[in-house]
């Protein structure tokens, strides 16, 4: 019978929904197990080979888990609003649904191609009104507590998607998503008051099984530091409030800084000599993003108030106040003292404008660079703080300060308030409207789903304004607090809304009276495994973290924490058509005859395609014309064989460049497997020289898909088919069935058909239990030893594991090329180390 994998798998799709086998039961009695992957955005571009890495990973998770009895909920949806639609929209003059329902359908065949066990009974997007109507009422809920506030804000702006970013959202100053310069702007905006939940978010890592690397990024965002508020008193007879996490360097402080943005400098307006000097330092200064602002390499630039100065508090002398780009008016207070002998800005700064530099801790040379890695040192020049370690010194001045009522101790956070306006179209509309008397106010719960409407245009303007603006039908509304004339919010929520909590939804997908009952919360929480990828480490998954931590705090979901477990996944690459190696061999012939040598013609292409050309190996995109589609791959050679190949393809925690060969050699082992048919002995019987490997393999398998280990769960299989074909004496039914079940969770679709044809069981494949193994024989009953002559490696010879040693003596003497050496010599001494070597000393 012939392999033929393009009747086997479409048969198989079709059974398993029949049949509903991997549809969750709401609360079944057995075990629940909530698989989870990171719902995809349906693309224009179409799925490519990268993208089902995760949901490939997860899925032999979850078929494990069947076998094992759990009742598993193992999901998929559509996190459907966003950008790309909207911008391919209006340049194509359709609607964004439209072509995102299109979208939608194209990767849903393509996954379900792909044989993945997903519930799709379960399926949700977020663009269904049924669903932002949640979305939505969670965002009321946020506001009613106090969560949710509108404020005039310096934003990030793209200049490109005409729309604000938040913090997250900006990656080295420029546009997370489409690479633009973000500027300041200063709107109002719709923020979200995570701040309130950084410590929680902070120490409920400890609560959570998550890779060290996620729980690093996650706490170095939130930036929790310690130190102190201090307030200087200035000229102007204001006190200037700084925050530092070094008060005992107090001493130090020889100037202070203010951010450009520090509202003191327009109430010290008529008291500064130089205001037209300082404005237009502020002008420039709001061209810049925080990235460029502070970092350390550049160079330092500032302006000196002429007119207000202020006083340190620990020795009374006077200092100036500079206002300079690199202190942040987002940050701790926005201004700061400055400390230029242990804090490296500051010192470029003093150097640039000629200012004191005081060393207080010992160590440094600090008239020739700063001396910051002092945590440990004693102090100097410091009044009532000398010769106290910093340590001590900082617990004693913060005393002194608070003695004083001029400070105290400070804890602060670099995690900002999210930014939740968007200036678009397709988003899910923001519940409130404003009234000229009642300001804003949230809109009654029971209007839920707020739609959002039709309309003509969906261009953003410059103005940043959303294009919801212009449908005056739809703005103008009644007040839901007074009855008058009030007007809806024009903006929309950031893409993150949906995906904040679409987890929850998939526990009870068509609850109409709430986000999902209690039962099926109470049920399924908390997600058990969530598998994703790092660079939504600080968006989604803090964020997410965020909302389901303020539904616990109101008593909707019952758990702390979304996600008991997260994992992550490496990317799949593609080959750089740009490099010179990947070009094909004639070109690259040419342009090192053109150029003279290798290195010169790689230059060449550096010249024309930039830095990237010197990578070989670089992430699929659409620009560079090497993504693989998965298509026409199980089209040619089955979606079992993609499957296995993504999945041996390497760790699957790490990166790894996709090769066309390598999914051959995949579909090798399936239709060796396949094969395995054609030798079936009719005994239910495991042959004891098949034993043990059988039973290392159940062990190794099921070990390896528990901590992701897939490509090693598949050598041990194809090792086991090669150890079959060895025998080459066939394969009985009951180690069929074995191998079957092992191979099934990586290629469904041929092992039910193996099932069914060569009858190993009742029912399908996927509805049995998975293999188990008796440790004892997993052990070998038989091992190596090595022979030794004189301490030299002469042979190896194959003894049962718990041979005697006089035995295991005789058995090495016998081996032939043991005999011929010793033959005629004197033994003078056998050494035997058990189940290792055999020693002789021959003389
Ligand atoms: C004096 C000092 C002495 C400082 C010293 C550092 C070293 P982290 O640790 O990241 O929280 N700072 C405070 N507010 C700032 C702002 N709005 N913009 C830019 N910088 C600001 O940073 C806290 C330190 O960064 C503070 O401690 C302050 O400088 C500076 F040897 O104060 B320090
Ligand atoms: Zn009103």
């Amino acid at each position: 019978m012939k392999y033929d994998h393009r009747s086997i798998e479409p048969k198989w799709q079709k059974k398993w929904e029949e049949k509903g086998a991997f549809h969750a039961e709401n609360g079944s009695p057995k075990e629940k197990f909530y698989a989870l992957i990171e719902f995809p955005y349906p693309s224009g571009a179409g799925l490519h080979v990268g993208h089902p890495r995760p949901y490939i990973g997860l899925d032999v998770v979850a078929r494990k888990r069947r076998l094992q009895g759990y009742n598993v909920l193992y999901p998929i949806g559509w996190d459907a609003f966003g950008l790309p639609a909207e911008n391919y929209a209006i340049k194509n003059h359709v609607h964004p649904e439209g072509i995102t329902r299109e979208n939608i359908a194209r990767y849903k065949r393509q996954i379900q191609s792909l044989g993945i066990s997903f519930d799709w009974s379960r399926e949700i997007a977020t663009i269904d009104p049924e669903y932002y109507k949640w979305t939505q009422w969670i965002f009321l809920q946020l506001y009613k507590h106090g969560l949710a506030y509108k404020k005039e804000m310096n934003v990030n702006w793209c200049t490109s998607c005409k729309c604000v970013l938040a913090n997250e959202e900006v990656v080295n100053g420029v546009c997370e998503r489409c690479g633009s310069e973000v500027v300041h702007k200063v709107k109002s905006q719709w923020m979200l008051k995570i701040t309130e939940y950084a410590q929680r978010l902070i120490d409920d890592l400890d609560k959570v099984d998550y890779p060290e690397r996620v729980r690093l990024q996650q706490k170095n965002w939130i930036g929790r530091s310690t130190g102190a508020e201090v307030d200087f008193d200035t000229s102007a007879g204001d006190k200037l409030k700084i925050y530092t996490t070094r008060p005992d360097t107090l001493y130090g402080a020889t100037y202070m800084v203010i951010s450009p943005e520090h509202p003191y400098i327009e109430k010290w307006a008529d008291k500064l000599d130089n205001m037209g000097e300082i404005r237009e330092y502020q002008a420039q200064a709001a061209r810049k993003s925080d990235f460029e602002r502070t970092e350390v390499a550049k160079e330092k630039t500032g302006v000196k108030l002429l007119g207000v100065t202020a006083v340190n508090p620990v020795n009374d002398k006077e200092i100036p106040i500079f206002i300079s780009d690199y202190v942040l008016v987002s940050y701790g207070t926005g201004a700061i003292m400055a400390v230029p002998a242990h804090d490296d800005r500051d010192w470029d700064f003093a150097k640039k404008f000629n200012l004191p530099i005081i060393e207080v801790v010992k160590g440094g040379e600090v008239q020739s660079a700063a001396f910051t890695d002092c945590e440990t040192g004693i102090m100097v020049n410091s009044g009532i703080l000398d010769g106290l370690s910093v340590e001590d010194a900082k617990v004693k001045i913060t005393e002194f300060l608070e003695e004083k009522g001029i400070g105290h101790a400070k804890v602060n956070y670099k995690l900002r308030d999210w930014v939740f306006s968007r200036q678009r179209y397709w988003g899910e509309p923001i519940p409130m409207v404003y009234c000229e008397k009642c300001g804003w106010q949230p809109i009654d719960e029971s209007e839920l789903p707020l739609r959002l409407p039709q309309v003509d245009s969906y261009e953003p303007t410059d103005t940043g304004e959303s294009p919801l603006a212009k449908m005056t039908d739809w703005v103008n509304t009644t007040c839901p607090h007074c009855g008058g004339p009030a007007k809806r919010e024009t903006d929309t929520m950031p893409q993150w809304a949906g995906s904040s909590w679409y987890f929850l939804r998939y526990m009870d997908p068509s609850n109409d009276k709430a986000l999902a009952s209690k039962e099926a919360l109470e049920y399924w929480s908390p997600v058990d495994w969530y598998n994703g990828g790092m660079e939504h480490t600080t968006l989604h998954l803090l964020y997410s973290r965020f909302w389901h931590k303020f539904l616990y705090d109101i008593g909707v979901v019952p758990t702390p924490e979304p996600y008991g477990k997260r994992t992550s996944h490496g990317m799949i690459l593609g080959l750089n058509p740009h490099n010179l190696q990947n070009l094909p061999s004639s070109e690259q012939k040419k342009l090192i005859e053109e150029h003279g040598s290798q290195e010169k013609a790689q230059a060449a292409l550096r010249e024309q395609f930039g830095e990237m050309a010197d990578h070989p190996i670089v992430k699929m995109s659409k620009s560079l014309n090497n993504v693989v589609n998965p298509d026409d791959l199980v089209e040619e050679l089955g979606a079992d064989t993609v499957r296995l190949y993504e999945m041996f393809i390497g760790d699957f925690e790490k990166s790894a460049p996709w090769s066309t060969a390598g999914v051959k050699g995949c579909r090798r082992l399936a239709d060796r497997y396949w094969a395995l048919q054609d030798n079936l002995i009719d005994s239910e019987d495991i042959r004891p020289e098949l034993e043990t490997s059988l039973h290392k393999a159940i062990k190794k398998v099921g070990e390896d898909i528990e901590t992701l280990k897939f490509n090693t769960a598949i050598a041990t299989l194809m090792a086991l088919i090669n150890e079959i074909g060895q025998k080459g004496k066939g394969i009985t039914r009951g180690e069929l069935k074995i191998f079957t079940l092992l191979l099934n969770p990586f290629a469904p679709h041929i092992t039910e058909e193996v099932w069914e044809a060569c009858a190993l069981g009742e029912g399908m494949a996927c509805q049995q239990s998975w293999p188990e193994y008796d440790e004892q024989k997993t052990k070998d009953s038989t091992v190596e030893i090595v022979v030794q002559i004189k301490g030299k490696v002469r042979s190896r010879i194959n003894v049962p594991a718990d041979i005697s040693k006089e035995d295991a003596l005789a058995a090495a003497k016998a081996d032939e090329k043991i005999a011929a050496e010793i033959a005629g010599k004197e033994i003078v001494k056998e050494i035997y180390v058990p189940g290792k070597l055999v020693n002789l000393v021959i003389k």
